[in-house]
């Protein structure tokens, strides 16, 4: 089903003269997923996300026990949010039948930095528990100078590119208005391989944090949806070492990776109806979960096409998606 909804974070409403004057100076593109996008430093976005990365950048103060999620969009942000959430505050929420997970969406437990501040220019952090856990679709050279340079943590996430495609399509078809929702899907693999969708390029957001991981690894975690989903306890133990939260009791390991999984998540009443405060269906964040999904969407000379992009635009990084 279709319909003509625009989250909130992406609306075009209420722009300030400094953002109309700087989004009239950027390259706009109509296209997929929504009717216009702009780019701004290096990656495509909505008027609305324009005004909100703003807004963040100037606005935002990390504090050095911070912990950010960084992720591509689709690209396993919801399963970390709930991994994150559950992995930091343990003690105060130990897994059982009240865990706010199983009550409420992992989405309104994690602010999403860039698009909070789009609703709300002052919007106040400072009232989460320490640690402070946020989330970021940003590149990394335009997140806000104090998460670059305060002692924070920043946990970054990405998935073969063919999955988060696809995942991506059936989100945005879920979403867009009629005409958008139209789009053909093979007019979206040039956009997506142009890197002309909101949050895109992938390659170049996935190579800034690979690169930032490897020249600071007590600063930056790479991990990959497909690492997370095929070995999810090592995975897990990995990032709760990184952020300072290692585990004593193998139990307890388990206990949250179930509680996270797709199976549990996607099951629970709060995730299946009902819409999240930014508008959007709560079910939209759970589709299938797989790796290697895309065979269903895409044919074999789309994969192609996103296959060698890749592959020209990874060469000589180190870096490979095998699926
Ligand atoms: P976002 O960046 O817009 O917040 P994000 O959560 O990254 O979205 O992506 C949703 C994808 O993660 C969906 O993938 P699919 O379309 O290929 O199915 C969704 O199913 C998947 N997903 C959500 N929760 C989990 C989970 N607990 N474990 C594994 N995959 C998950």
């Amino acid at each position: 089903m279709t319909s003509s909804y625009v989250p909130i974070y992406l609306g075009d409403e209420d722009l300030t003269q400094e953002t109309r004057d700087l989004l009239s100076s950027l390259p706009s593109e109509k296209g997929w997923l929504v009717s216009q996008i702009y780019q701004f430093e290096g990656s495509w976005h909505t008027q609305g996300l324009v005004q909100g990365i703003l807004n963040c950048q100037k606005n935002f103060k990390a504090n050095d026990s911070d912990i950010i999620l960084a992720t591509t969009p689709k690209s396993g942000t919801t399963w970390l949010k709930a991994l994150l959430f559950a992995l930091i505050h343990r003690d105060k929420f130990p897994v059982s039948s009240k865990h706010p997970l199983l009550a409420t969406n992992p989405h309104p437990l994690v602010p999403y930095l860039e698009a909070d501040y789009r609703v709300s220019p002052d919007v106040d952090f400072s009232e989460l528990p320490s640690p402070r856990l946020m989330q970021t679709h940003l590149q990394h050279h335009s997140l806000p100078v104090s998460i670059k340079n305060s002692s924070c943590k920043i946990v970054y996430c990405c998935r073969n590119p063919k999955d988060m495609f696809v995942s991506l399509w059936h989100f945005g078809k879920k979403l867009a208005p009629q005409e958008i929702a139209d789009y053909p899907i093979e007019k979206s693999v040039e956009a997506f391989c142009q890197g002309k969708f909101i949050g895109g390029p992938f390659w170049d957001h996935v190579l800034e944090y690979w690169y930032e991981s490897r020249k600071n690894p007590n600063k930056v975690l790479f991990v990959t949806y497909e690492e997370l989903k095929k070995q999810t306890e090592v995975e897990v133990k990995r990032i709760a070492n990184f952020i300072g939260c290692g585990f004593t009791a193998e139990k307890e390991v388990s206990e949250i990776v179930k509680l996270c999984s797709f199976e549990s998540l996607s099951k629970l009443e709060v995730n299946r109806q009902g819409k999240l405060p930014n508008g959007i269906e709560s079910n939209s964040y759970f589709r299938k979960g797989e790796i290697g999904g895309w065979r269903d969407t895409l044919s074999e000379s789309l994969a192609e096409v996103i296959d060698r992009t890749t592959e020209e635009k990874f060469r000589g990084s180190g870096l490979k998606f095998s699926c």
